[in-house]
């Protein structure tokens, strides 16, 4: 994967509005909406507002401030979603390796039901 940001990926164009989306939340860190293919009861992606393509990106670029604010709002939607008390999972697929699909960062929030090991 490049590392250069690309600007059409599908959750750049769900960030400008070019692609529909319901929020969950939204502040000036983060955006939160239902994944469309869901692989759990509950399964939200967590994105910052900012163009970063992965947790490598990031925690490299990204401000103290960014990075604070936007695990504070995983964790908020996390609780939004009701998901503190029963527990839930959160994963950040990176690169060829990861799996990753989309080069904009998102965290999966997943719950809902007993998740099976996360190294199945
Ligand atoms: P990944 O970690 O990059 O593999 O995750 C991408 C996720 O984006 C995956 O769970 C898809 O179901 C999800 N998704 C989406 O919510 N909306 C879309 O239009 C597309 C993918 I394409």
């Amino acid at each position: 994967m490049s590392d250069r940001y690309d600007q059409n990926n599908i959750f750049a164009k769900i960030l400008r509005k070019e692609i529909p989306s319901t929020p969950l939340y939204e502040d000036e860190y983060a955006y939160a909406f239902h994944d469309l293919y869901p692989q759990a009861p509950i399964h939200i992606l967590v994105i910052p507002k900012g163009a970063y393509i992965s947790m490598n990106d990031f925690t490299a670029n990204a401000s103290m401030e960014e990075i604070a604010g936007f695990f504070k709002a995983v964790g908020l939607v996390a609780r939004n979603a009701g998901l503190a008390d029963e527990g839930w999972r959160m994963a950040s697929n990176i690169g060829e390796n990861g799996g990753q699909e989309i080069p904009h960062l998102h965290i999966h929030i997943l719950g809902g039901k007993k998740l099976g090991p996360l190294l199945g």
